[in-house]
Parts: C-alpha cells; structure tokens; sequence
C-alpha cells in the first residue's frame, strides 16, 4: 500500500517546538525514521500554533529534503501555505488536501498539473462534511469527473472520504468500508481511496489496535492509500498482510521482510 507518514505535524509537540526554535534536527530524525519504516510519502503540516504559516512550511520542506529524498505531501487547508512549500519542492510531491466543490477542484486540479504533483480531494464541500454513504459518494464523483476533465491520471488522484472518530458515531466506519466498495464499483479506472487513519482513534484507549484493525477491514474493501503512523510496527505488519491475503503479494515465509525492502 501507498503510506504516508504523519509525524511532521506541528500538532505534535516535539514537531511544534522545533517549528519555533528553527531545530532542524528533530524534523531530520523523524524524516530519516519514517523513510526507514517504509513511508511513501512524508506529510508535512504546519499545525495551528506557527507564527507565520508560509514560512514554517518553506523551511519544514527544505529540511525534509536535506534528510531524505522521500516524496513530500504538503498538508494545509490553505492554498497560500500548499503554494509556499511547492514553491521550494524539488523532488515527486503530494498537495494534501483540496475540497471537494466543483470551483476548488478546478483551482487545485490545474495546481497539481502544473507541478506534476499527486492531489488529495476530501469529499466535502461549501455546505459541509457529509456524514452518511450517498452524499461521500456524490462528491467522490464530482472529483472522478473534475479529474477527467482536466486530463488528470487517474493514478495522481487521491479521494478521502475524510474518517471521523470512532467513540464520536459508531456507524461511521461500516459507512466509511461502503464507500470505498462504491467509489471502486464507480470508476473506471479507479482513483486511489485514502484517509487519516489517526483520526480514528483520536481521544481512545487502544489507539494502535483500534487503527491496525481499521486498517485491514479498509484494505479489503479498497482503500489503498493512508496518512498514518508508519513507526507503529504492527500497524505496518497488518498493512502488509492484508495486501498479501489479498494476493497482491506472493505468500513466502518470509513475505514481511520481503515487503520491507
Ligand atoms: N485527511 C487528510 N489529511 C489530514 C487528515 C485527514 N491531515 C491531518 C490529519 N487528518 C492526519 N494527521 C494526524 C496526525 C496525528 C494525529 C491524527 C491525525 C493524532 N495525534 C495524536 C492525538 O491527537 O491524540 C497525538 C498527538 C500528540 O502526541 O501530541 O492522533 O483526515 N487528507
């Protein structure tokens, strides 16, 4: 699976205090950390609390690219601040994230071609975030036919049907498996279907278990992608099992050192 690691986030403290005390080398580890655990990508996000936004994701992208020539995902809800870190990109990157209204899509859609970039779109819209199957599933749409429309490979887009907390609805997550099932059933050729997989358990108890088993009910109904927490071992582990028992993986004794390299 696609995975893309989610420690460079100013909402983490460690991250957050490096942000303010310019210290390259805390980023630098946790950029070299997740390259090593398997990541694809590395998200990059600010967080709320940096003084000036643009400036603290400049530097948050160059210092990443010092470490480590791992794919960045420049992750904001601001175009300003997703501009000002593809400003200093050099290498393959991801924008996290467009909504999915048809007029950002075209805003976005035409930035991702420019920079040849991948495009995370989140099925929301100017009325809100959808919190049952039909309407996910009505933008999920919208974003396939927005992305044919621009001449977008399908293989650079990314839907995210944006995973909610678990101890805050407990019928979302068999939602959230209906929807991938039906973006898949939907589209020819299928977009990549992603999510925040720390949302899940955000607030809980059993954090890893309750995303580890997320993660493997989600890979069966095709989800292919997730933001998450690549240093988690056992999260990685059941990754890679789900995809082999898929038989996107030959079966060896040794199929999980040999999806580690
Ligand atoms: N979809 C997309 N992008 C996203 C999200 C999404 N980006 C941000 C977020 N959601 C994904 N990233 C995180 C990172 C950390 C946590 C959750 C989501 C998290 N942190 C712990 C907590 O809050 O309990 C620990 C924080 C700490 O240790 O300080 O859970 O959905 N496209």
């Amino acid at each position: 699976m696609i995975s893309i690691g989610e420690r460079i986030n100013g909402m983490f403290t460690d991250v957050k205090n490096a942000i303010k005390n310019k210290d390259a080398t805390v980023v630098q580890e946790l950029a070299k950390q997740q390259t090593e655990a398997g990541a694809t990508y590395l998200d990059i996000n600010v967080g709320t609390e940096a003084a000036d936004q643009l400036d603290a994701m400049k530097w948050l992208v160059e210092v990443t690219q010092e470490a480590v020539k791992t794919p960045i995902a420049i992750d904001s809800q601001k175009l300003d601040v997703i501009k000002a870190g593809l400003e200093v990109v050099k290498n393959e990157v991801m924008i996290n994230s467009a909504q999915g209204d048809p007029e950002t899509l075209d805003t976005y859609m035409q930035l991702a071609k420019q920079h040849n970039a991948a495009l995370i779109c989140l099925t929301m819209n100017k009325e809100g975030i959808p919190q049952d199957v039909d309407n996910r599933v009505a933008i999920a749409m919208t974003i396939v036919e927005k992305a044919t429309e621009h001449g977008m490979d399908m293989d650079k887009i990314f839907i995210d049907p944006i995973l909610l907390t678990v101890n805050v609805d407990q019928k979302q997550p068999a939602y959230m498996l209906e929807v991938f099932s039906q973006i898949k059933l939907l589209s020819d050729p299928p977009p990549h279907i992603t999510v925040g997989l720390s949302n899940f358990s955000q607030g809980t108890k059993e954090k890893s278990l309750l995303n580890r088993t997320f993660l493997t009910m989600a890979i069966a109904a095709g989800m292919d992608t997730a933001l998450m927490d690549v240093l988690d071992t056992d999260l990685m582990d059941a990754a890679i099992c789900s995809e082999m028992i898929l038989n996107k993986q030959i079966y060896s004794d040794s199929f999980l050192k040999a999806a580690r390299q």
